[in-house]
């Protein structure tokens, strides 16, 4: 995979270089280029923003700089092959009214063979250099959570390594994705529930007994009774959207303990007037 950065600040995407996104570049799996954003300027102050029109705070990245870096980094794209189309990236632009960054939207850019990042900073980019992309290639406008950063960068630094790591080959045989929590196809979508290792006493703190059992079922069950437990407590959200039809007897009887209740529809809700602890 091939990944172009644009930005002001070169140097917040240092950690690129490091863990495993590094590893994968170092391999050849990941192609990263990172491209300063006042290359494309050619004023002396190296101009990337201006005042919004109609007035306010803060100031916008103008379309120019832009428009002039995206197309030289698509025009180093091509042509894939002699007879083949051009490689066509897709441009994934961070911001906080973006579609929300997802496991599933990780896959899918995984899937894509070239991400062009766009970080702005400011109060963000100038609408047309979105919609003029829009018009040619697949635009994404994510955000990685409600919250407001200052920039882009580190939603890059984000995405990036949350994709990578989706990459054949990328990660180790020893961690394979499958089970991660919000993974597509995860344990009913819940949340992980607590892991141990050695010494089997620290602190005065044993580790439950069940994992020293040997006894797979016993061990299953718990993992999912610890993941139930976990996802009530911090995302009630997941237990309400939950598919029924992924949960047992012993699953319902857990959430019924838990103070939830089944509604005439299948679907899980706080049973009214249960406090939790
Ligand atoms: C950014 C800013 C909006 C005023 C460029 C914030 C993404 N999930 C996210 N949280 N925050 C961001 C993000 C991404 C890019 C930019 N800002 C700050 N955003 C209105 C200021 C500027």
């Amino acid at each position: 995979m091939r990944v172009d950065v644009v930005t002001i600040f070169p140097e917040y995407l240092e950690p690129l270089n490091v863990s495993l996104v590094g590893k994968a570049r170092a391999r050849g799996q990941l192609d990263v280029r990172v491209h300063d954003l006042r290359r494309w300027t050619h004023d002396r102050h190296h101009t990337v923003d201006d005042t919004p029109y109609g007035g306010g705070p803060g100031m916008v990245m103008k379309p120019e700089p832009w428009g002039e870096a995206l197309d030289d980094i698509i025009a180093s794209g091509a042509p894939a092959a002699p007879g083949e189309p051009p490689a066509r990236p897709v441009l994934v632009v961070p911001t906080p009214s973006g579609v929300p960054f997802t496991q599933t939207l990780a896959v899918e850019l995984s899937a894509r063979p070239w991400l062009i990042f766009a970080p702005a900073r400011y109060e963000g980019i100038d609408r047309r250099v979105i919609e003029e992309y829009g018009e040619h290639l697949d635009v994404y406008e994510v955000s990685i959570g409600d919250y407001v950063l200052a920039g882009g960068e580190a939603a890059v630094l984000v995405i990036t390594e949350a994709v990578a790591r989706l990459l054949p080959g990328v990660l180790g045989n020893a961690e394979s994705h499958r089970d991660d929590s919000f993974a597509p196809g995860a344990m009913a979508d819940l949340l992980e529930g607590p892991v141990y290792t050695k010494p089997p006493e620290w602190r005065g703190r044993g580790i439950p007994e069940v994992l020293l059992s040997g006894h797979h079922g016993k061990i299953a069950r718990w993992r999912r009774d610890e993941a139930f437990r976990r996802t009530a407590r911090n995302r009630p959200d997941l237990i309400e959207r939950c598919d029924p039809a992924a949960l047992d007897k012993h699953d319902r009887a857990l959430l019924a303990e838990l103070g939830w209740e089944q509604r005439p529809d299948g679907r899980f809700g706080r049973t009214a007037g249960v406090v939790e602890e």
